[in-house]
């Protein structure tokens, strides 16, 4: 698939910190020290609505990441996902009485414009599950042939067992599993099963759904983590810096996708840091398409918001802080982008080499944003006060803010 095109993103002068970033897996702050190519996987949609701001919060999140390592002059290889065939998609395409492939192109295209629109930087691969059923039939097979997976009324699971580093994600027990499992997309009541847990890899062809070849596997579709996992391994390989997500996909989703990959290549870790963003709720309950009680980018941006000011809303709280959308969240950031407009559309100003550093530092302790804000708001309130005369400084100022916060002033 075709990702978004990318907005430039300005050199700084100096060079940027190493990012430190807090690790689900060992549940405490990690320095990551990538090679000159930092590696990063993003789970993507599932395209069967538009894109809510609980999502853009979350992939807001990883394009600081990306940022923070331009900034240090590295390279970033960044893939990421669309999950265009799953229950949820297809479920929605018959309420709606929808082609599913139209209902996943058309929500992919919104999305891809309102990513284009916040300036979130594209990964290098855009890849759905459905071009990716090529390269998980022979990993489906291989799990199976080694005794890590299994047959069940025609349909493959994988079996946890077969991993001696299952649990190392998300470090819950077994009671918690369960229940997280239920709730998102296992089955772990489905009698015959060797342990309850264990997910599904191939879902054999079931009547009126949509199946694709699966070579020894019998027709079907692939499950959910294998999806995240062969992409990952085709594109970024083993031991890749960051797999990245919001924290409802910690368990299952990336604690299977991890035990998959380890299985699979007898290596650990899978990623060497597993990044979790908080979630945004509206009303009370965080934000979800199967909820209905969504706020989204495409409506605001048609309402004639300015998508600057929802990146400055999304900014003005910690990424792994969960929150709470509201009308005052989106007003302040329009005032703020008001005012920091203003400071950078004078001729001259204070210096602003020190606020380069400060939110250079901001931003590499765990992404603090709120802080990288705090002190751009600080130039600004003294530049808004005072006559300094440094021409070079408004230019920096919308460069760094442009450059480390995806911000165009
Ligand atoms: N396609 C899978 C991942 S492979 C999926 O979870 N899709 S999704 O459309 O449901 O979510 C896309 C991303 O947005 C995921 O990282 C998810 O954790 C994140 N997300 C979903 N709802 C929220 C929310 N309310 N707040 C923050 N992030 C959210
Ligand atoms: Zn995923």
């Amino acid at each position: 698939m075709h990702a978004w095109p990318a907005s430039e993103v300005p050199a700084l002068p100096g060079k940027g910190r190493d990012l430190q970033i807090h690790d689900t897996a060992t549940q405490g702050t990690i320095t990551l020290a990538p090679g000159p190519v930092a590696r990063i996987y993003v789970c993507g949609i599932t395209p069967y609505d538009a894109t809510h701001i609980g999502h853009a919060a979350t992939y807001n999140a990883f394009d600081l990441v990306q940022r923070v390592w331009l900034d240090t002059k590295r390279q970033v290889h960044y893939v990421q996902n669309v999950t265009d065939v799953d229950d949820p998609l297809l479920e929605r395409a018959l309420r709606d009485n929808l082609d599913w492939t139209e209902l996943a192109e058309r929500e992919t295209a919104l999305f891809r414009e309102d990513m284009t629109a916040l300036r979130m930087l594209p990964p290098q691969q855009y890849i759905g599950a459905v071009e990716a059923i090529p390269g998980i039939v022979p990993l489906v097979e291989r799990l199976r042939d080694a005794g890590a997976a299994y047959e069940l009324d025609g349909d493959i699971y994988f079996s946890v067992g077969s991993d001696a580093n299952f649990g190392k994600v998300s470090n819950l027990d077994a009671e918690a599993m369960r229940l997280l499992s239920a709730e998102r997309g296992g089955d772990p009541e489905r009698p015959g099963k060797k342990n309850p847990l264990d997910p599904m890899l191939w879902m054999a062809a079931r009547p009126g759904e949509p199946s694709w070849d699966g070579a020894s596997l019998g027709p079907g579709r692939p499950g959910w983590h294998i999806e995240c996992v062969a992409i990952a391994l085709d594109h970024l390989g083993m031991g890749f810096d960051i797999q990245g997500g919001g924290s409802d996909l910690t368990f299952p989703h990336h604690e299977m996708g991890a035990s998959h990959a380890q299985v699979l290549t007898g290596e650990f870790p899978m990623a060497k840091a597993y990044v979790h963003a908080g979630m945004v709720a509206l009303h009370g309950e965080k934000m979800s398409k199967s909820k209905g009680n969504l706020v989204f980018v495409s409506a605001l941006r048609r309402a004639g918001v300015d998508p600057a000011a929802i990146r400055l809303a999304l900014l003005s709280h910690h990424y792994r802080a969960d929150w709470e959308w509201t009308d005052e969240v989106l007003e302040q950031a329009v005032a703020r982008l008001e005012r920091w407009r203003a400071a950078v559309s004078r001729p001259d100003g204070l210096p602003a080499d020190a606020l380069v550093e400060e939110v250079r530092e901001a931003l590499a302790n765990d992404l603090d944003a709120p802080a990288a804000l705090a002190a751009v708001d600080r130039w600004v309130d003294a530049q808004n006060a005072s006559d300094g005369d440094d021409e070079s400084a408004p230019g920096l100022v919308s460069r760094t803010v442009d450059a480390l916060l995806g911000v165009a002033l």
